[in-house]
């Protein structure tokens, strides 16, 4: 069995569908992971009870996302030693913005490392990364991943010529 390695914590059931790109990122690279509706406003003690506790059930990392007046990220930085990545999620009147002051504004003395607005996919990469730096199994697949992302660009790019080229004669090279 896989050992679970990152908590993805978001605030409500609303940030699901953005959240679930950092679960489907790590399952793509083999990482153990949960999933945890857990609400700092709404459900202050079980936000805590899962910071204390998460190091201690073998988490290597935590992923935070919520959105508006968004204090999840730090509150649980500040009950755990782990590195934890806030996703600041577009909800409400202000779209985001505001989630992203609240999360990536963090006073001196407890950080949350701040993806950009929805940037839950790139929150479960820089898991991996962190993760990477003691696993080289990790690392590799890493790598691997990169390579198949510069491949599909790659692709795309002489796609695009192949198209260019066949326009260009359609014209009958004018
Ligand atoms: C935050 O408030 C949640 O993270 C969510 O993004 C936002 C709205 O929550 P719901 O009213 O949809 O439950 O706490």
């Amino acid at each position: 069995m896989t050992a679970t390695l990152v908590g993805i914590v978001m605030g409500s059931d609303s940030d699901l569908a953005v959240m679930r790109e950092a679960s489907t990122v790590l399952d793509e690279l083999g990482i153990g992971h949960e999933l945890r509706i857990i609400s700092t406003h709404r459900t202050p003690e079980r936000a805590r009870a899962y910071a204390v506790d998460a190091a201690a059930r073998g988490l290597a990392v935590i992923i935070a996302g919520a959105g508006a007046a968004a204090h999840l990220a730090g509150f649980l930085a500040a009950y755990t030693p782990l590195p934890v990545i806030g996703v600041p999620i577009a909800a409400g009147a202000l779209r985001g913005v505001d989630a992203l002051l609240a999360t990536v504004q963090m006073p001196p003395g407890v950080p949350v490392a701040t993806v950009g607005i929805n940037g839950a996919k790139n929150a479960g990469l820089l898991a991996a990364q962190i993760i990477a730096t003691r696993d080289p199994e990790v690392r590799a697949r890493l790598a691997a991943y990169r390579e198949r992302m510069a491949a599909s660009v790659e692709a795309k790019d002489r796609r695009l010529q192949e198209e260019d080229a066949a326009a260009f004669a359609d014209r009958g090279g004018e």
